[in-house]
């Protein structure tokens, strides 16, 4: 039996449950969800600063909610020990810094899921003296580790490190309720993650969710996994999800292990029972929260540091993604692996497929293959993917490669995006010394954009910037500023781009490399020094890129640089033959244009 019914006897309440919510949960959703925080994200001075000022990148990447970590006092930093409840003060910011976090996401249509930790509570100074709210012996299960405790006995399973909180009592209940209503809605939260969810009955969750009338509500039910043994775990999952009388969802824990045993060990064939998903979404997705890792199970802002507790292997992160965001169940992206991790532009890719394909929470997941080396499946015969090392390709006609990566494969039936990639490149003569170097920015001219070719050009949507791809990944001082960097924009750095860039990085070339200068530095061979295609003199920095044409005005794009550490921005030119007005250089794109610094002149080479 899937959805069996936890029978729940006796259960008092002080608190009338209202009309159920329409959560995300309850429907079809095409939900994404953004953890917003990682194991160290409290060390920074204000992290709901943080948050607020990737408001628009997070919107950008198509996040509909965002989980923050835990908003009250807390005796650890990281939130997870909760003193005073409803002193929304912490390491992670003031209240009025959270309050702002959550506006400026709610600007860009973005909601915010509270972590609401309420297994457990410390007191204010010592084991049992809780203040706001205050709370008596009687908030303490019977068996918990304190031996003042009066409470009733615990309805789920205990936590050591803090005090279990009795659920049956009706202050407990109350004031956990007027705390959800007050404080956290009242700061803009609207959506609630529950922490430790085996502490106490799912009834008790299911309660509060519908008491407080949430508009996302999942739960997280870790248990250990025995990978032989998959049914019995998912089954936890779902006797949650029963437990709240489907007010809330649960984190699907079984396919966050099944990846790690797939990615880990080869073992693909782990993802699949009886031709279905095997993790939670096989049997209830429109329930389950997927995920690749989390503050708890992986590394926080580079591999290896952190929890760590129970990663997908560094390297195959991506895979897991690939998997989760075709795949039913609400996805859930990990802030490290987003902003941390560079994965910023793979991850959206994805997003993308999954927005424009209308692929949701409720999804039907066709199997193709599930063997040692190899996952495949079509997802709502619109798209088709594969993990693993092992080569797949989706039968049929139509099926368009729409991104893929290392190990990794996904496809739509979607006509292919026009692009025109050709090899652009371009020299700017510029005299550096050391430690200063050339930063390319342009794209097409807001104003002529809006006026003229009826285009809405801000700095986020990047409607007048021009993709690129870099071709020169040699130069071991520049390939960190290039990575990331995707288009030749006006913004200077992008998303997931090294804070140290200051837009598309040039390499500095020479057309002769006299043998008083020491070994012989190419472009060819350490990204920098002799370039084939600089027939002009030394200091000519160059940019090499394959530009999309297609975005570009009739062939034609803008572009201006800066040199940093000193010389900054070069002053305004007047280029003849424009296409229109700028006091910046126009280049064609796919072809070798040369420029000089501060200087009209400008000269096109074909190729
Ligand atoms: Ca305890
Ligand atoms: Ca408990
Ligand atoms: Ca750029």
């Amino acid at each position: 039996m899937i959805k069996k019914i936890l029978m729940a006897a006796a259960i008092s309440a002080a608190v009338a449950p209202i009309a159920q919510a329409a959560t995300e949960q309850n429907k079809s959703s095409s939900a994404i969800l953004l953890q917003g925080f990682h194991w160290h994200s409290h060390t920074s001075s204000s992290w709901y600063n943080t948050i607020n000022s990737n408001a628009q990148s997070i919107a950008d990447l198509g996040v509909t909610h965002v989980w923050f970590p835990p908003p009250s006092d807390s005796a650890a930093p990281e939130g997870y020990l909760p003193r005073q409840l409803n002193l929304l003060d912490s390491q992670y910011g003031s209240e009025a810094q959270l309050t702002a976090a959550i506006a400026a996401l709610k600007t860009k249509g973005v909601n915010s899921v509270a972590d609401v930790v309420i297994n457990h509570r410390v007191g204010t100074t010592n084991w049992g003296d809780f203040t706001n709210p205050t709370w008596g012996t009687w908030a303490v299960t019977c068996d918990d580790e304190w031996p003042s405790s009066t409470g009733e006995c615990d309805t789920g399973d205990g936590y050591a490190a803090a005090r279990d909180l009795n659920h049956v009592n009706t202050t407990v209940q109350t004031d956990i309720t007027n705390w959800i209503n007050q404080r956290l809605k009242g700061v803009g939260f609207s959506g609630i993650r529950y922490d430790y969810s085996k502490g106490y009955s799912p009834y008790y969750a299911g309660l509060y969710a519908r008491v407080t009338n949430p508009d996302f509500c999942v739960g997280e039910i870790w248990t250990d996994l025995n990978y032989n043994n998959v049914n019995a775990h998912r089954q936890q999952l779902m006797d949650y999800v029963n437990g709240t009388s489907g007010a809330c969802g649960a984190l699907d824990i079984s396919t966050k292990g099944l990846l790690n045993q797939a990615l880990s060990y080869n073992e693909y064939h782990r993802l699949s029972i009886n031709h279905a998903p095997a993790g939670g979404i096989g049997w209830w997705a429109q329930k389950m929260v997927t995920f690749v890792d989390n503050h708890d199970t992986g590394p926080s802002e580079s591999c290896g540091v952190g929890q760590n507790h129970w990663p997908v292997p560094c390297d195959k992160v991506m895979q897991g993604y690939a998997y989760v965001l075709t795949h039913p169940g609400i996805p859930s992206l990990y802030w490290a692996h987003v902003y941390d991790w560079g994965l910023y532009n793979n991850i959206k890719t994805l997003v993308d497929i999954r927005k424009a394909q209308g692929i949701t929470s409720t999804s039907s997941v066709s199997i193709a293959a599930a063997t040692t080396g190899l996952y495949a499946a079509v997802i709502d015969n619109k798209v088709a993917m594969k993990i693993g090392p092992n080569a797949w390709s989706p039968s049929g006609t139509g099926w368009v490669l729409a991104a893929s990566g290392s190990n990794y494969a996904v496809w739509t039936k979607g006509a292919p995006q026009q692009t025109d990639y050709k090899r652009t490149v371009v020299f700017v003569y510029g005299v550096t010394s050391t430690g200063q170097d050339m930063f390319i920015r342009g794209g097409i001219d807001h104003g002529y954009a809006s006026s003229v070719l009826g285009k809405t050009c801000t700095e986020t949507n990047y409607e007048c910037a021009i993709p690129i791809r870099h071709n020169n990944l040699l130069n071991a001082t520049t390939a960190p500023w290039k990575a990331n960097d995707n288009y030749l924009d006006w913004y200077g750095r992008e998303s997931a781009q090294s804070s140290a860039a200051q837009g598309t990085a040039a390499d500095w070339t020479t057309d002769l490399w006299p043998s008083g200068w020491g070994a012989l530095r190419t472009v060819a061979v350490d990204g920098y020094g002799v370039a084939p295609l600089n027939v002009y003199g030394q200091h000519y920095w160059m940019m090499d890129v394959d530009m999309d044409c297609s975005k570009t005005v009739n062939g034609w794009f803008e572009l201006k640089t800066f040199i940093s550490n000193g010389p900054g921005w070069e002053p305004d030119v007047n280029q003849s033959g424009k296409p229109y007005s700028s006091g910046n250089h126009f280049g064609q794109c796919g072809k070798i244009n040369v420029f000089q610094r501060g200087s009209s002149s400008a000269t096109f080479v074909n190729f």
